[in-house]
């Protein structure tokens, strides 16, 4: 309990907690029921190359979201890049600047301009408005991602890119098990690409997977995955290795197993959250629609420091040390990132909701590796903080240069 500024951990209090409180811990599921797979795997000596595990994987997957075909990755980024590929996407492509520098990169790998677009500071998702007036005649696609799980502007971007004769493709690295409109999140665009990274609360050790309705691009991207092979010596196409592991796909089954409780866990947390925070002036949580299946896996702040009297970077130095290892997702946004930030060095002139939302916001501990009573503690310091932030602020200026060294870290 934090009473006054002595007892916080950056003026040398105590820290909160003993151990290190993650973003993404990764969440397991029933332990006895991976070994088993694990030692069905090495039994069988098949470790990869569209083994018994991905296929069933991929299967239940598909059923669980009612999409005709999921195809399993290496990981998310991957997943995009051959999705972009395989859409036959080139020339420029308009994208969030608020994401994972993935959706950039799986790009820009290819030689293809992502083009950066503003949000929309109510949803933080793509702005459609905005998608509309960066279009050119280069432009062959768009990106959109379902950030924190929250479904972007399907019906809004599905519009323009059909008027516009353009793809539409969404990253749903965040949104697995989330539904728009009672439609599970891997139905929308010309294809949806899922992330099951370590961090995801739903994972695969590393994986991904590219989901569709469309047959002939579902068979495009299995083999573009596989180096093209259509049969033993058979290369028909070009392609990559952008295959699941079968160890990867028993963890994947086994998460599936126990994911309505991963979900269960995730939501109690943000439950918890949002009460310790109501009514707390200059704080907001990030709000989920409940009439929607949701994931609920990030917990975001949105810090307004006119009213707090503390910046959001300094509250989350304040958790580090107690910590609390809050993150700044996505901050500083891809275009301040390289080397989009050479390419375009007046991009943030263009991007006013994005750069005033990355200074806002952060990601704070969940999932099941986050219990009730350290939420709280969690929240008791922040309000702590929020309650004294004039008087914080002036005491970490005056410790400025230590302070800034070694955060973040
Ligand atoms: N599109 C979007 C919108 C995405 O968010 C992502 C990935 C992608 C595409 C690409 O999908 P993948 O290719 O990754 O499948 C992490 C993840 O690496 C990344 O997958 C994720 N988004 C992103 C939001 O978060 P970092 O750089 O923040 O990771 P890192 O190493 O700092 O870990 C985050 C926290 O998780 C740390 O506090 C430690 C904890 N952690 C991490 C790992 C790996 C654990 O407790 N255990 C672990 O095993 O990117």
């Amino acid at each position: 309990m934090k009473t006054c500024l002595s007892d916080l951990a950056v003026f040398d209090g105590a820290p909160a907690f003993r151990e290190r409180l993650h973003v993404g811990r990764p969440n397991i599921g029933d332990r006895q029921r991976l070994l088993d797979r694990i030692n069905d795997l090495l039994d069988r000596r098949w470790f990869t190359n569209n083994g018994p595990f991905v296929r069933e994987f991929e299967q239940t997957v598909a059923d669980v979201l009612g999409v005709k075909h999921c195809v399993a990755m290496s990981n998310g980024t991957v997943a995009l890049e051959i999705a972009i590929r395989a859409l036959g996407l080139t020339g420029e492509v308009i994208v969030p600047a608020f994401t994972f520098v993935a959706t950039a990169h799986a790009l820009q790998w290819q030689e293809i301009t992502p083009v950066f677009c503003d949000i929309d500071p109510r949803t933080h998702n793509m702005d459609p408005l905005q998608v509309e007036r960066l279009i050119t005649p280069r432009t062959t696609g768009i990106i959109a991602v379902h950030l924190w799980g929250r479904p972007s502007e399907v019906e809004a971007l599905t519009e323009i890119a059909d008027s516009r004769n353009l793809r539409l493709l969404f990253d749903a690295a965040h949104a697995f098990g989330c539904s728009y409109k009672g439609q599970m999140i891997a139905n929308f665009g010309n294809a949806e690409v899922f992330s099951f990274h370590a961090t995801k609360f739903f994972n695969t050790f590393e994986g991904g997977a590219v989901v569709t309705n469309d047959d002939e691009l579902a068979a495009k991207i299995r083999l573009m995955k596989n180096f093209g092979f259509a049969g033993y010596d058979k290369v028909i196409y070009i392609g990559t290795n952008g295959k699941m592991s079968e160890v990867a796909a028993a963890m994947g089954l086994t998460g599936l197993e126990s994911i309505e409780e991963f979900i269960a866990k995730n939501y109690r947390n943000y439950r918890q959250y949002q009460r310790e925070f109501q009514g707390i002036q200059g704080i907001q949580v990030v709000t989920y629609d409940e009439n929607e299946k949701g994931n609920y896996q990030y917990v975001i702040l949105e810090i307004d420091e006119n009213i707090t009297g503390i910046d959001r970077d300094q509250l989350i130095s304040i958790l580090h040390a107690e910590k609390v290892l809050a993150r700044r997702y996505f901050y500083p946004g891809c275009h301040m990132m390289q080397p989009y930030r050479s390419y375009y060095p007046h991009a943030s002139l263009l991007l006013p909701k994005t750069e005033k939302l990355v200074r806002r916001v952060l990601s704070l501990p969940t999932g099941a590796a986050v219990q009730l009573e350290d939420i709280s503690t969690i929240c008791q310091i922040i309000r702590f903080v929020v309650k004294h932030g004039a008087e914080i602020t002036a005491r970490l200026s005056t410790m400025q240069s230590d302070f800034s060294e070694g955060l973040f870290t």
